[in-house]
């Protein structure tokens, strides 16, 4: 790609601005989604799935989360903890790790949704957990992810969605994902340059690639914030451009969430848009091997 005429270009400047998508975001293929929910997609930039998922399976996959915060080896990449304690934030890179999550990623209701979405088969560019402890688990600020997958990554273009599975019910007090309908259209190139190994503070707190008060106002014009809260098993399916954040959780029990980023196998990462070495492949899979489907298989 030529670089200078980069479309979603972002941290070369000291000002914020606002471009417009130039990348479809649903395909028209057809799939478990109905017509109606691959439009409210493409409008919102979300779709909300309540229960998607039983109770028996997120028991499952609440233990596997549990176990490997327990049993994380110290000298083990992909754990990243509270900022100033000790507490688990996130696990990183769960497709790699965990049959029990490799499997659920595989899951027609998750795959099938995403590749009618995306419209090619796909592969995980990111997975992770977040814990969101009781009472300290501390705040995500505003942000689009593709903005840091396309400058620190080298993701091109915006192809890719996440899912984020709730592993405990999301309420209004545990801090639920937040989420701007129709951000997804805009894209803020944001102001400043990466740092170096900008994602050992980033994953804690993120302080470059973040919109301003001004970017936000922006996006807000109009609209109003989304707080998808629902049980154990639900499912929000979010574009890689939507903008979202979620507060702390005050609550006194954690707010558990499995995180996959399903990117088109077309939109395999390409060096950084940025002059830093790519982020270890814990946080960006720089392999494409696609998601094969479980159905058929024994
Ligand atoms: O770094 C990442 O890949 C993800 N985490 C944060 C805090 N921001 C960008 C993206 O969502
Ligand atoms: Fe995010």
């Amino acid at each position: 790609m030529n670089r200078s005429i980069d479309p979603y270009h972002s941290r070369t400047s000291d000002t914020w601005e606002a471009a417009p998508r130039v990348d479809p975001t649903a395909s028209d293929k057809p799939g478990p989604l109905t017509t109606d929910e691959v439009w409210n997609y493409a409008h919102d930039g979300f779709l909300f799935a309540q229960g998607l998922f039983s109770q028996e399976e997120i028991d499952e996959l609440l233990v596997e989360a549990t176990s490997l915060a327990e049993e994380w080896p110290e000298s083990q990449p992909g754990i990243v903890r509270e900022p100033g304690s000790e507490t688990v934030r996130s696990i990183f890179r769960l497709h790699k790790i965990s049959d029990v999550y490799q499997r659920l990623f595989a899951d027609e209701r998750l795959l099938a949704r995403a590749k009618q979405l995306i419209g090619t088969d796909v592969y995980i560019h990111q997975s992770r957990i977040n814990y969101k402890p009781a009472m300290n688990g501390k705040e995500f600020f505003w942000h689009s992810d593709f903005e840091t997958w396309h400058v620190e990554d080298g993701m091109p273009r915006m192809r890719a969605l996440s899912v984020s599975i709730f592993l405990t019910e999301s309420h209004e007090f545990n801090g639920p994902l937040m989420l701007i309908p129709g951000s997804h259209e805009t894209f803020i190139r944001c102001a400043g340059e990466t740092p170096e190994k900008n994602y050992e503070n980033s994953l804690r707190r993120q302080e470059y690639g973040v919109p301003t008060r001004e970017a936000l106002d922006t996006l807000l014009e109009g609209k109003e914030i989304v707080a998808p809260k629902g049980p154990v098993g639900s499912v929000v399916f979010f574009d890689c451009n939507t903008m979202h954040g979620s507060n702390g959780n005050l609550s006194p029990t954690p707010r558990v969430n499995l995180f996959a980023v399903y990117n088109s196998v077309e939109n395999a990462v390409v060096d950084p848009f940025c002059d830093r070495s790519p982020r270890p492949e814990y946080l960006a899979e720089r392999t494409v091997e696609p998601v094969q489907s479980l159905v058929g298989s024994s």
